[in-house]
């Protein structure tokens, strides 16, 4: 008879969960025995590195992962990194190890208390099976809810497990498939097309879903077809509609009163894939303008139940935009040129302008780029600038935790070895994940990082004179040298002043990871 560990690995091969995540400790170590060829164990020094390193990979597969993590302790690191994976809908698959099952209740060393409520209520599901031979069954279910969820789950099993036989039963497990259809119902469709087809003034609203389920150039078509204006939903993760579009509009501010503001005017805000309204800054105000009528289409049914206004169907947007795209016959525009790129702005002090930085990616690096960006102060100045075209171009942290972007883009890089990938990190936000410099070291990750520093957390001196907090503490960083600390972990590292030094270097080919460190001003977000 088989054990439960044969079992479990079969499965997450069947299933091609065969790239882990992890950091391991004792509890892990019986999980790891004997991992079959065919599995690849990539190393995280930090858990906040390991789950934002799996949440990259898995956004640019758009397949699940598995992450293996220490216990209490190591899955305790790892939760910042998780609330951003549970805001962009990563179906991460978190395996911790617990003690031996007699050890938990004396509260043993490595003993994880009442593992599944310490993970929630981040993950859609979580739990220790109440038997060994439950553990295949138990793996097979984390990995199908955090598919079905698109949400992180998370498994705690004791480590003697792994070697107990296998039950009868067990190999069932393996050849299952489960899957998810979400179209809507004929009337459903019908009214939906109908409200489309009647609005006077249609805005459309597209979230990060858009991009991560394959839909950015039905978008575009979408958005001709109806001719009209287009924004990307607000505290945006992935970019859903080519910037430079001459119908995209931007993104929308994160606030109550401005969304209600962009709206002013049309009959109808068509949101797709995208909560209702993930806003920030608070700004009070009515939720929409006298006359507008909100219509939101998402698979995602906590999102749709918790929006405060508006209609919402639940349903897979790529069925929908698929719908509306048969349904109206309005042809599409002649394609108006995309918006040129202003010149950039230039600093007056020492340091570039961050457009300057930005300005010197857009020339230099090619078109089907992939950033991932974790730098708050420069959101306007990147805007401004950039010009991404194609699905995938753009990543951020999706709850705003740091500590994405170096590991996101490791996890980027390793899943899309066809595509250059950069990092545009601040000189705060390194910080959180710093680590993943030594895991693309290791794995000789061809990553360019952009490292922009100002010296100071410049996202929270801006939201100081929002908050009335002018002189807060603790908001200046000075005295780290990156290029330093990049050597440490095994990345080469430069340290370039000035545009032109900054674009030579960048159009320099690189086999493995580096790092470039660029002094900048310090400007506002917005
Ligand atoms: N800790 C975590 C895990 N996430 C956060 N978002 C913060 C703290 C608070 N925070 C922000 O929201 S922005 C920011 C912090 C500390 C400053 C980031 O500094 P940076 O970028 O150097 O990366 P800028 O461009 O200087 O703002
Ligand atoms: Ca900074």
């Amino acid at each position: 008879m088989s054990s439960v560990r044969r079992v479990s690995h079969d499965f997450l091969e069947r299933q091609g969960l065969t790239t882990v995540f992890g950091n391991p400790g004792s509890n892990e170590l019986p999980f790891l025995a004997g991992l079959p060829e065919g599995f690849r164990y990539v190393l995280g020094l930090h858990e906040g590195a390991v789950v934002g390193m799996a949440d990259g990979y898995a956004q640019a597969t758009g397949r699940p992962v598995l992450v293996n993590l220490h216990a209490a302790s190591g899955s305790g690191n790892a939760m910042g990194a998780l609330t951003n994976a549970v805001a962009a809908r990563t179906p991460l698959v978190v395996l911790a190890g617990q003690q031996v099952r007699p050890a938990i209740g004396p509260e043993a060393n490595l003993a994880s208390v009442d593992a599944p409520a310490l993970m929630k209520p981040l993950v859609g599901w979580a739990a220790e099976p109440a038997c060994a031979e439950d553990v295949p069954r138990a793996l097979a279910q984390a990995v199908f809810e955090a598919r079905l969820q698109r949400r992180p789950t998370y498994l705690s099993v004791p480590y003697d497990d792994w070697s107990a036989e296998a039950g009868d039963n067990a190999a069932a497990v393996l050849d299952r498939r489960v899957e998810l259809a979400a179209v809507p119902g004929a009337g459903q469709g019908q009214r939906l097309v109908e409200r489309v087809a009647a609005a006077r003034r249609p805005a459309l609203v597209l979230g990060g879903d858009i991009d991560s389920d394959g839909l950015f150039d039905d978008a575009v078509h979408l958005a001709e077809r109806l001719g009209a204006p287009v924004w990307a939903a607000p505290s945006l993760f992935r970019l859903p509609f080519p910037n430079r579009h001459p119908q995209f509009q931007g993104v929308l501010p994160a606030g109550i009163a401005p969304v209600s503001a962009a709206f002013e005017g049309h009959d109808l805000v068509l949101v797709l894939g995208a909560p209702v309204f993930r806003y920030h800054e608070h700004l009070p105000g009515a939720y929409l303008p006298e006359g507008t009528r909100l219509v939101q289409v998402t698979g995602d049914a906590s999102a749709a139940a918790r929006a405060p206004m508006g209609e919402a169907l639940v349903a897979d947007p790529s069925a929908v935009v698929d719908l509306l795209l048969k349904s109206l016959d309005a042809p599409a525009r002649p394609a108006a040129p995309y918006r040129p790129v202003p010149e950039p702005l230039t600093a007056e002090g020492p340091g570039l302008h961050p457009e300057q930085v930005f300005a010197a990616l857009r020339d230099e690096l090619p078109e089907d780029t992939a950033y991932v960006v974790e730098s708050t102060s420069t959101n306007a100045a990147w805007w401004r600038q950039m010009d991404l075209r194609r699905p995938g171009s753009y990543y951020f942290p999706a709850a705003g935790g740091l500590g994405f972007g170096l590991p996101g883009a490791v996890g980027v890089a390793m899943a899309r070895p066809d595509r250059p990938v950069v990092a545009v990190v601040g000189d705060g936000s390194a910080n959180y994940g710093i680590t993943a410099l030594w895991t693309a070291a290791q794995h000789r990750i061809p990553l360019t990082v952009v490292l922009l520093r100002n010296g100071t957390y410049g996202a929270l001196r801006w939201f100081g004179g929002l908050l009335g907090v002018p002189d807060a503490p603790g908001l200046d960083i000075p005295g780290l040298d990156f290029t330093r600390i990049a050597e440490g972990y095994g990345v080469a590292a430069r340290h370039v002043e000035g545009a032109e030094e900054l674009r030579a270097v960048l159009a320099e080919p690189a086999a493995g990871p580096r790092l470039i460190q660029v002094d900048t001003a310090l400007t506002t977000p917005s």
